[in-house]
């Protein structure tokens, strides 16, 4: 077994049980960015199928002096959910052509990912100054530093309020706009479109099914790490990965499906499954830009500026609160 802290010990326990005992079974997509998780996403990134990470890498390639500019002056830019903060140097390095020093305060439950960031971006970039905080924004209390009346920009990109209810994804924008109250202060959200012209279903079901295997490794973690942190003994090779479209809810559905009649053991617990049952791992929401807006309006922001990819498959939005 790992030794993990207590608290988080905790929390993986109490909300893999909680999670495994509803109906239908569920577990919290936090869960999978453990160190070989968030490996494993880093490797989904750059997968040919997974779109994404690189449509949103190309709206900073081109735009990113446009939205720093738009915000307000001098920044500091935080994020929530940072991960190793690949793209964010685009950002940064666009604020720090306007400013001689900009603080970068990355948010994430990542320990390893929020290390990697803090080492190699004050490298990458100078000017740039790295205060990371490990929090799980969704719960914990995360407070962004104010250095010299700067205006924040919050960073929630990469598509990660996709992994939320609209109910849910409104609490976690209003939990932000209360850190967002001085002048210049503003949001930039990322979002994954819903399938359009440009893309299609098959296309978007492809990007969380890939044909080297790695979102399936990556969706069964969840499970590898049960099994790791907490003694659990799931059978990996009685579990598969199925990824479907979700039209109603406009989102993509991630789920580990038993292959047989099986029993589980965590912690005492025994879980059965049913030949065919799911654990239904994550949500992957995907917007229009009314979508978007109407978000942000229920969530007490202005209505966006809104940058598209030049192959309409990914967009970013810079709202100020209102
Ligand atoms: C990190 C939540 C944005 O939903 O696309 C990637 C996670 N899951 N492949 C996404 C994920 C499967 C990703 N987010």
């Amino acid at each position: 077994m790992i030794e993990a802290t207590d608290a988080l010990r905790e929390a993986v326990l109490t909300e893999a049980i909680a999670g495994l005992r509803s109906v239908p079974k569920t577990l919290p997509p936090w869960l999978f960015y453990d160190e070989a998780g968030s490996a494993l996403f880093e490797k989904i990134t750059e997968l040919p199928e997974y779109y994404l990470t690189r449509a949103e890498r190309s709206i900073f390639s081109e735009r990113a002096d446009e939205i720093v500019a738009s915000a307000g002056h001098p920044l500091t830019i935080a994020e929530l959910g940072s991960g190793t903060a690949s793209k964010t140097g685009l950002l940064l390095a666009a604020a720090a052509r306007r400013q001689p020093e900009v603080l970068y305060q990355p948010i994430d439950i990542s320990e390893s990912a929020l290390d990697q960031a803090a080492k190699t971006l004050p490298k990458a970039i100078p000017g740039v100054v790295v205060r990371p905080q490990i929090a799980n924004y969704i719960s914990n209390g995360y407070r962004f530093i104010r250095p010299d009346d700067c205006c924040v920009l919050a960073l929630y990109i990469g598509s990660s309020i996709g992994n939320f209810a609209p109910e849910e994804a409104r609490l976690i924008l209003r939990k932000l706009r209360k850190q967002l109250r001085n002048m210049g202060d503003a949001i930039l959200l990322g979002v994954d479109l819903a399938p359009n012209c440009d893309k299609t279903v098959e296309e978007l079901v492809a990007a969380y099914d890939d044909a080297a295997g790695v979102t399936a490794a990556f969706n069964k973690n969840i499970l590898a790490r049960l099994n790791r942190e907490l003694g659990a003994d799931f059978d990996l090779n009685a579990f598969r990965h199925h990824a479907c479209w979700n039209q109603q809810e406009s989102r993509i559905e991630m789920h580990l499906v038993s292959t047989a009649a099986q029993t589980v053991t965590i912690e005492g617990e025994r879980i059965d499954f049913a030949p065919g049952e799911s654990i239904h791992t994550e949500n992957s929401y995907k917007f229009t830009e009314r979508g978007v807006l109407e978000l942000l309006h229920d969530s007490g922001y202005s209505s966006p500026q809104w940058f598209e990819d030049a192959d309409h498959q990914f967009a970013v939005a810079l709202a100020y609160p209102v």
